[in-house]
């Protein structure tokens, strides 16, 4: 059977601005014409014939709500505000039109779009822009262009000067005005941006200005999220972008990440990057690599081999520090940090076997004991050895090995998270060593033993970062997961609050959060019953829809204090590889991503159909993020709430 006859569009000149369009009522002949169409598709059976495309009958307008509703594209009396897809429809639509996150400051969306070439962009440095921020922002204006070429499948331009053949075909400038001239990206970034656009004839201006040239790369993000695919068929432009627009932006919170675990599972870089990818759409910043725990080592440290040759997968599934710099690289063009974890003292197995052979004692204990109940948590056990000495020698080459690869002074994260004293309550070297310190075998002894853990542990990092040349605390200090360490009513004997930031992984009722920041504790939140993408494929836990995610609020202390220095979500890796990575973290990520960015007083369902389109928009750009609504559910914007 043909699909119903279809009218071509008259071919839009590559100049023309769009404004909604109407399609005018079909006439007497196109009747006829349509009729004869239908007729001669009766008798059609040709494959070619099959293969046309339907012209749908559905178009949609913006309503009061900032709602696209789909309506019937013939016969609309007000057939002026009428667009042929919800993407663009969407695009000037409502408050924010299709921007996320939802921008904190002003916006202003003109309802009129410009046609746009995405390679046909062009950077432009003002003010007193530096060569370095110039360098990093030709780079990401280049990115941009690329992403929504990919977006909307635009084959490179065959001849090189294709465009200056056409004066009327569009063109993208965008105007850089950048304050501070280095590159560095940390804690204390100033990732704000002000960003204007403008039209005059086919051009289109985009002025960007900024502190950093990292506020400047959200821009473009943010110009990227202005411009949509055109389908229509017929020498159209293949983007449209709004012709005249204004966006005022901060972030709310510094530090925005999602955690990766590439020890429960190896990742093959290319995830990474694709991860990084969607991070940068969604202005997340910090990616949290847990890359070590019991169950594998996989980064190849060139003065510590045997961690890699003992504890990765395979030879194959490892990170050497020429990916990790590669990575790191990637991210920061990106506008991300990469903030390696190695978790420790507990988590730490694989890997670390090689101590005996080498002379060096026993690194770890209880490596992958059994009966695992009675040595860890979860299998494989392991812990590192608290009272050898030459573990904090390995682990000064290890952070050596690390900072080498990753930009100077850059953050670690050093784990910290459930040491079970059982296990070191059954070594026969800890117990003689709690014996000759005069320490006995009560709980309080044991605290005080992993709390002496850390301070050795931060002692070879700071050894190791004088190589780097290192001493800003504030914005580079380690974090430490929440834990029996960190109970508000002893934490202040066991973990220093000026060296180390607190990262608490509590349920949404728990007061954690508020009690370590009263005790002058800087704090990474992250909510497990909420942020926690792992749950609902294993034992009691239940999966957390984007909506909790999204609803999921960040306490109100410690915000002019900069305490509360941000939140993370957390993809553990024990159910979850390449495979079925990108939907279980996308798009609720993104959710994360709105909730810490800007922190909407309004609940989810009001960003839906933002979110909706920024699912869309990661699918189009190579990331496999989960539907989360019925299609028809996606094209009638509110209707299925
Ligand atoms: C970031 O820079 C903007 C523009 O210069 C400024 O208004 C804002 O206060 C700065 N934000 C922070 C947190 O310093
Ligand atoms: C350590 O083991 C001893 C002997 O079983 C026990 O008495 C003690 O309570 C244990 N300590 C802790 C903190 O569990
Ligand atoms: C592909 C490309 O960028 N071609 C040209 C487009 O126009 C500018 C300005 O005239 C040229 O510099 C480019 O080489």
């Amino acid at each position: 059977m043909r699909p119903l006859g279809r009218r071509r569009r008259a071919p839009r000149r590559l100049t023309e601005r769009m404004a909604p369009t109407s399609r005018a009522p079909a006439t007497a002949a196109a009747a006829a014409a349509l009729l004869l169409t239908l007729l001669a598709g009766l008798y059609a059976t040709s494959a070619a014939a099959d293969e046309r495309r339907a012209e749908s009958a559905w178009a949609w307008r913006c309503g009061a709500a900032g709602l696209c509703a789909r309506v019937a594209a013939h016969g609309e009396a007000q057939a002026s505000t009428l667009w042929p897809s919800l993407p663009l429809c969407r695009l000037t639509c409502g408050a924010a039109g299709a921007l996320w996150p939802l921008p904190t400051g002003h916006v202003a969306l003109a309802a009129s779009l410009a046609p746009l070439h995405p390679r046909a962009v062009r950077p432009q440095f003002l003010c007193s822009t530096s060569a370095e921020a110039a360098r990093f922002l030709q780079e990401a204006t280049a990115l941009m262009a690329e992403t929504l070429a990919r977006e909307c499948r635009v084959p490179p331009l065959a001849n090189a000067n294709a465009n200056a053949s056409d004066p009327s075909a569009p063109l993208l400038v965008v105007q850089f005005c950048i304050d501070e001239p280095g590159l560095s990206l940390k804690l204390s970034t100033n990732e704000s941006y002000e960003l204007n656009v403008w039209t005059e004839g086919a051009v289109v201006t985009a002025s960007v200005s900024a502190p950093t040239a990292f506020g400047a790369r959200h821009a473009l993000e943010t110009l990227s999220q202005l411009a949509a695919c055109d389908d229509a068929e017929g020498g159209a432009p293949p983007m449209r972008v709004v012709a005249r627009a204004r966006v005022v932006d901060a972030p709310v919170f510094a530090h925005r990440g999602l955690l990766l675990d590439t020890a429960r599972h190896w990742l093959p870089e290319r995830a990474l990057r694709r991860t990084i990818d969607a991070m940068a759409a969604a202005k997340l910043n910090v990616l949290h690599w847990h890359a070590t725990d019991s169950h594998s080592f996989p980064l190849l440290l060139p003065r510590v081999p045997q961690l890699a040759r003992y504890g990765a997968y395979s030879s194959a599934q490892t990170y050497s520090m020429s990916a990790v710099a590669r990575l790191a690289a990637y991210a920061r063009a990106r506008g991300v940090r990469l903030l390696v974890e190695l978790d420790a003292p507990a988590h730490a197995g694989a890997g670390w076997e090689w101590g005996p052979a080498a002379g060096k004692g026993e690194l770890a204990l209880c490596v992958a004991a059994q009966p695992w109940r009675q040595s860890c948590i979860q299998p494989p056990c392991g812990q590192l050895n608290p009272v050898n000495p030459a573990v904090y020698d390995v682990l000064f080459d290890v952070y050596r090995d690390l900072l080498d690869a990753l930009p100077a002074d850059e953050q670690l994260h050093l784990g910290g998270d459930e040491v079970f004293i059982p296990c070191w309550n059954s070594s026969s070297e800890v117990l003689q060593w709690l014996q000759q310190n005069d320490h006995g075998r009560e709980t309080n002894d044991f605290l005080r033993l992993w709390s002496d853990f850390h301070s050795l542990q931060l002692g070879a990092l700071e050894r190791a970062r004088a190589r780097t040349c290192s001493n800003n605390v504030a914005d580079n200090a380690p974090i430490l997961w929440s834990s029996h360490l960190t109970n508000p009513k002893d934490i202040e004997q066991y973990v220093d609050s000026q060296r180390f930031i607190i990262q608490p992984w509590e349920t949404r009722n728990s007061h954690l959060a508020e009690d370590l920041m009263a005790l002058g504790y800087r704090i990474i939140l992250t909510h497990k019953d909420a942020w926690y993408l792992d749950h609902g494929f294993w034992g009691q836990t239940s999966y957390y829809r984007w909506k909790t995610a999204y609803n999921a609020r960040m306490p109100t202390v410690g915000r002019t204090s900069n305490q509360l220095l941000g939140g993370e979500t957390a993809m553990w890796g024990e159910l979850v590889d390449e495979q079925t990575l990108d939907g279980r973290v996308w798009p609720r990520a993104a959710a994360v991503a709105e909730r810490l960015w800007s922190d909407p007083e309004t609940a989810a369902d009001a960003a839906e159909p933002r979110l909706l389109q920024m699912r869309e928009r990661l699918v189009r750009r190579g990331v496999r993020a989960a539907a989360v609504t019925p299609e028809w559910c996606y094209l009638n914007e509110g209707q299925c709430r």
